[in-house]
């Protein structure tokens, strides 16, 4: 089956993912999963990116590179004595910078760029998602990650706010997360029907109820693996078509690699993506015709593998996704 195959009805919306400009918004955020070095990650991405791409066989892609942005994030002094209290003493820190961000993706999609959020840890997602959801009427989101996000600060156990962004989204939380449901300028940013998870396998009981209450559409990492890698996602991608979005934005944790190929990241998980089968997943979605306009990357934390092993991995996927091919021939 070919990409081609997937879309017939939607050529006029174009996929940015190969083609447009691409902006790079590095977002320095580590208080939504409150461990740090992956406010880090946003930075090696950012940079690593544009070294990568130096040397003239990437003159193409180069090309399509714009300075990145980088938001600032505010470095609280006593940040280290406040993680796992649980008692949302992040929130206000979170809300500036995705304000922020939120801005800054919505200005790069106004101006045809790809928005590209760099994490940070994935509660950049409020914010890159609100900057989207302005520019559709549908904003379909497809979420490639182990975590659902579906939580609110009453439903957490832990209190991270990382494990929040998608619940916020679909507005469970209006009044607790007051100011990043607002950022789209409407309650909820998304409908839950408008929604894909791929990948999903450490669920909370809490997650699970949303998912059967609402309807989304969720394949656990075993569902995706037993129904194969690609027909799993054309599925997912059928059914946005399906429900006449009319922009994509794709958000991608890296947690959903399996942790022998991505130990650098919080909250690592068994039974994960291969790096093969990760990349087959962005390659597809580059040859794709849906509307994608807006990516996120996060949840890269190279503090915690000082090989340098899972900063490589990030940004050759990151590279593929961008159109970066073994041979110029594909
Ligand atoms: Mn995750």
């Amino acid at each position: 089956m070919t990409a081609s195959t997937v879309t017939t009805a939607r050529t006029a919306a174009t996929n940015r993912l190969l083609t447009a400009s691409i902006q790079p918004i590095a977002i320095p955020l580590w208080y939504g999963c409150e461990v740090p070095g992956v406010d880090h990650g946003a930075l090696v991405l950012r940079d690593g990116l544009q070294l990568r791409w130096i040397s003239p066989q990437y003159s193409g892609l180069r090309d399509r590179l714009r300075p990145a942005i980088t938001i600032p994030v505010v470095e609280l002094d006593d940040a280290l004595a406040r993680i796992d209290q649980r008692n949302m003493t992040f929130k206000p820190a979170i809300d500036d910078a995705n304000a922020a961000l939120a801005n800054a993706v919505d200005t790069a999609i106004q101006h045809g760029h790809l928005a590209l959020t760099l994490g940070g840890d994935h509660a950049v997602a409020m914010g890159s998602i609100g900057g989207a959801a302005r520019h559709a009427t549908k904003l379909g989101v497809l979420w490639i990650d182990t975590h659902p996000d579906l939580n609110t600060p009453e439903s957490s156990f832990s209190g991270h706010i990382h494990g929040m962004p998608l619940g916020t989204a679909i507005g469970l939380a209006p009044e607790s997360m007051r100011r990043a449901s607002l950022l789209a300028g409407q309650v909820p940013m998304i409908q839950p029907e408008h929604i894909c998870l791929l990948g999903i396998r450490d669920i909370d009981a809490g997650e699970e109820e949303v998912i059967a209450k609402n309807g989304i559409f969720a394949h656990t990492m075993d569902e995706w693996n037993d129904e194969g890698i690609l027909p799993g996602l054309e599925a997912a991608l059928n059914h946005l078509e399906c429900q006449g979005v009319d922009a994509i934005h794709l958000s991608f944790d890296l947690d959903v690699l399996d942790p022998a190929f991505m130990p650098g990241t919080g909250t690592r998980y068994p039974g994960g993506l291969t790096v093969r089968e990760a990349s087959q997943v962005l390659r597809y979605l580059g040859a794709w015709e849906g509307p994608i306009r807006s990516m996120d990357l996060v949840e890269l934390n190279p503090t915690l593998d000082a090989s340098g092993y899972s900063t490589d991995i990030a940004l050759h996927l990151l590279a593929t996704a961008l159109g970066e091919r073994m041979l110029s021939r594909g």
